[in-house]
């Protein structure tokens, strides 16, 4: 296969067959009650309500689908006894019937041909894609072993495939959601408390009487029974803190917003621990139990003065000595938010260090309005024989970080660009629910890696910019028409929840349950794979439970009671952390020993030079990532990102709300496409900020082709976190530019 194959193609050339952005997110749960009383009134007598779990993120929020007697999908309405959504979706959860609607959908498999030199897709039919992939697994196998293919995934399509990759030999798996979200936040947490923070969070927010959050934008994002314990927090008069650069939604819920200079968090909770050891209102008793290196850490805080901070972060040190008594009077009810998307300055799992020893200098990890201790139920293994052992996998790929515990996506990249020092040559990749265009930063890595490959098939439900690169698509069908594997999620109390198809599978989609089984079957793994349809495993699996799908059917969610003991420390007794020490480790001998800092510090960023400003992004409360901005029901509600530009910038520069920019950062790459700017004091003069998730390059998604800006394509400088890979990406910059850098070039 010569490498031009490679070339990004966009699908459009095959010819195949009122919510404004800053209404109150906080209140957007309350605006679907209405329709879903009135729904919920008339269900008896004319739909029937099949159980789902939501696809939209991964909160995993459990629903019923409700069709009529036609058998169309009516309405999507929260499960009542979910303690992921307590009965109510969030805005994309309802908009989620829009994955099935769109009419923009991958129909058909796609096979990458040549057609008068150009390079394009024809429709295949199942048994062709599936047998030419079959056979590349098999050639790949043999010429350079199993380890070779890689899998790239996210969400539920995951786990069927990464069932399917290690019955095949294969342990090169990585997604998104770890080195490009959450990986630092569960290595810092990790290294002081034992244990990962892991989705849901157990943060006790209804509980709480303080709640902070640093950079993590409730309301915006949209984490459901996240919010709704938030506003019910605030309703019980809890104090909200907010360190945020921009005004957020949370920050405009906040009794106290502290707009900190970008990058310099580290600085402020280091002075937040100064203050609380200095005037001695930190949680002595639990420390003295609980933790080790509290000496170590007294010392090495006491140089971090509010006064030292202030320099930094521009949080007057007054702020900073009456926030840090706000949590202390509130303590042990009181949540430094862990955060979640947390990838930003390369220091990230050091951040999540200084924001875990807070927690404990405040004595909430294991207690009421703090952070609760977490279970789930285990979901028996449906039988199969053993995996086979791989020779390397993602562990290896990823050896330099000495504690990353998951595949790091951007490795697994440069595994596939080969050269002479390459021990783990990754030959060929499945990329599946993922849109790695959007959600891995550094494109030039992203695009010389897919180049050298020798195959690339895509399973999506929508022909992404990710589709164009592949050799095969293979068209999944939505949430709401396949079964899947049953949700088994920690929270206060165990519960499991069923997806079950609403509808038929449209056009000749499949879901990856049944794809997984056809290759494995072709690749002689027929024993992996040992039954007829995926919901005998989902009976067989709730059958051990003590129910059935039948039962499952009439509920979609089983809650159980606790067996790992009581939700907060039990203060009578001594509770054993699940450290090395059995303690809390402020002090992390650990690191030190991997030769990193024991102790958190402060390290100072690069700042944007003169006419370039800060990229910063985040979330919409009516999108999710690129995955919903094409969706028609979301689209309704927002179409495009806007450019948060700060007046003073915008008078400089003399641009005006609703005017369309391009931008062009550090490294000289521009924007393909124009945001439009957006004037607003909620933004520093040193950033602009955009919403993720849009600027498609690919025509076939109607609605989203063209709108906005895509953050990632600007994102070509990445601060990599030296303890676990993770890719800090909030190091750009950017300048404005107002004249059409694209004139008479095509994108
Ligand atoms: N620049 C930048 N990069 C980011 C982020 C950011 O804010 N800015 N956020 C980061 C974070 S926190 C995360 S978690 C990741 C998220 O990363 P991704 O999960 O890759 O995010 P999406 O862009 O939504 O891509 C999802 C893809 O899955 C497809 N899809 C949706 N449902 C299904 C399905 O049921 N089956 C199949 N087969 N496909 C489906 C969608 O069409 C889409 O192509 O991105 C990270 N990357
Ligand atoms: N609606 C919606 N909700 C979602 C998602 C979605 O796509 N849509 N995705 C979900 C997922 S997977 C994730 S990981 C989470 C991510 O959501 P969070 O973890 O809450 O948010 P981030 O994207 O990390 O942070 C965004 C905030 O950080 C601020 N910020 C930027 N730089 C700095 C800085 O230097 N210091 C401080 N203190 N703040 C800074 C930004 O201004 C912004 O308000 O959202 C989840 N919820
Ligand atoms: S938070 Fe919203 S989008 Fe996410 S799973 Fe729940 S309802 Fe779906
Ligand atoms: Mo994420």
């Amino acid at each position: 296969m010569t490498t031009s194959r490679r070339k990004f193609i966009k699908i459009s050339a095959l010819g195949l067959g009122g919510v404004a952005a800053t209404t109150s997110a906080l209140n957007m749960f309350g605006a679907n009650s209405y329709l879903d009383t009135l729904v919920k009134e008339n269900v008896a007598k004319t739909f029937k309500r099949t159980p789902t779990y939501c696809e939209v993120c991964f909160w995993k929020c459990a629903a019923w689908t409700y069709t009529d007697e036609e058998g169309a999908i009516k309405k999507i309405i929260g499960n009542e006894n979910d303690p992921h959504c307590y009965g109510r979706l969030c805005p994309r959860g309802t908009g989620g019937v829009g994955m099935y609607n769109d009419d923009d959908r991958l129909k058909t498999p796609l096979i990458r041909t040549t057609v008068n030199g150009e390079q394009t897709f024809r429709e295949a039919s199942w048994e062709e894609a599936l047998d030419l992939i079959a056979l590349k697994f098999k050639n790949i196998k043999e010429t350079y072993g199993p380890e070779a293919f890689a899998l790239i995934k996210h969400g539920a399509p995951g786990a069927h495939l990464e069932h399917l990759f290690k019955a095949y030999g294969s342990d090169t798996i990585a997604e998104p959601a770890y080195a490009q979200c959450r990986g630092p936040r569960e290595t810092g947490f990790a290294l002081t408390f034992g244990s990962w923070v892991g989705s849901p969070e157990p943060t006790d927010i209804r509980d709480t009487k303080c709640l902070v959050l640093i950079g993590s934008h409730i309301g915006e994002n949209m984490h459901n029974s996240q919010v709704q314990e938030m506003s019910d927090a605030i309703d019980n008069g809890a104090t909200i803190i907010t360190v945020d650069p921009r005004f957020s939604t949370a920050a405009s819920k906040s009794k106290f917003w502290l707009p900190i200079k970008p990058a310099t968090d580290i600085a402020l909770m280091l002075a937040w621990m100064n203050v609380l050891i200095e005037e001695d209102i930190y949680d002595k008793e639990y420390i003295a139990k609980y933790a080790n290196g509290f000496n170590e850490l007294k010392e090495h805080v006491s140089q971090f003065t509010p006064e030292w901070a202030y320099g930094i972060t521009g949080i007057k040190p007054n702020e900073i000595r009456e926030t840090a008594r706000t949590m202390a009077n509130a303590a042990p009810s009181v949540i430094i938010h862990p955060g979640r998307h947390v990838v930003w300055y390369g220091d990230d799992s050091q951040r999540a260090r200084t924001m875990a020893m807070l927690n404990a200098l405040l004595g909430s990890w294991g207690r009421r309005g703090g952070f609760y201790f977490k279970e789930s139920i285990k979901v028996p293994k449906f039988p199969h024989p053993p995996y086979h052992h791989p020779k390397w996998g993602w562990k290896e790929i990823g050896e330099k970080y000495p504690l990353a515990q998951m595949g790091i996506t951007t490795e697994v990249l440069k595994a596939a660009i080969p050269s002479e020092d390459n021990k783990y040559p990754v030959k060929a990749m499945m990329v599946a629910g993922t849109n790695i265009t959007k959600s891995i930063p550094n494109k030039k890595l992203l695009e010389e890696a897919i180049e050298a490959l020798e195959f690339m098939v895509v399973i999506d439900t929508m022909p992404m910019d990710v589709t164009g690169y592949a050799d095969v698509v293979l068209p999944e069908c939505t949430y709401l028409e396949r079964y899947d594997g049953i949700r088994s999620a920690t929270n206060r109390e165990p519960s499991i929840a069923v997806r079950v198809p609403a509808v038929e599978p449209k056009y000749d989609s499949k879901p990856v349950w049944w794809m997984a089984k056809q290759i494995g079957e072709r690749l002689g793994l027929g024993e992996y794979f040992n039954y007829n349809d995926f919901k005998e495993v989902i009976d067989w699996q709730l059958k051990q439970m003590g129910s059935s799908l039948e039962e499952m059917e009439k509920i979609g969610v089983k809650n159980f009671t606790r067996k790992s003991g009581p939700l907060y420390i039990n203060e009578d007794e001594t509770y054993v952390f699940p450290t090395i020490s059995g303690k809390i480790e402020l002090y992390s001998q650990e690191l030190k020993d991997l030769g990193f800092d024991a102790m958190p510090n402060y390290t100072k960023h690069p700042e944007p030079p003169q006419g370039f400003y800060r990229l910063n992004y985040g979330r919409a409360p009516m999108h999710t990532f690129s995955r919903t901005a094409n969706n028609p029901n979301l689209n309704d509600l927002k179409k495009e990102n806007d450019l948060w530009v700060n007046p003073k910038v915008a008078r400089i520069l003399g641009i005006k709300t609703g005017q369309a920019v391009w931008l062009r950062n550090q490294d000289d790459v521009i924007s393909s496409f124009s945001i439009k700017v957006r004037v607003t004091e909620r933004v520093r003069w040193d950033s602009v900020y955009m919403v993720h998730g849009f600027g498609h390059k690919e025509k076939r998604l109607t609605r989203a082709f063209g709108k906005g800006i895509n953050d990632t394509e600007l994102i070509s400088k990445v601060a990599i976190d030296p303890i676990m890979g993770g890719t800090g990406m909030r190091g750009n910059f950017v300048e404005i530019i107002t004249k059409n850098p694209h004139k008479n070039i095509e994108i």
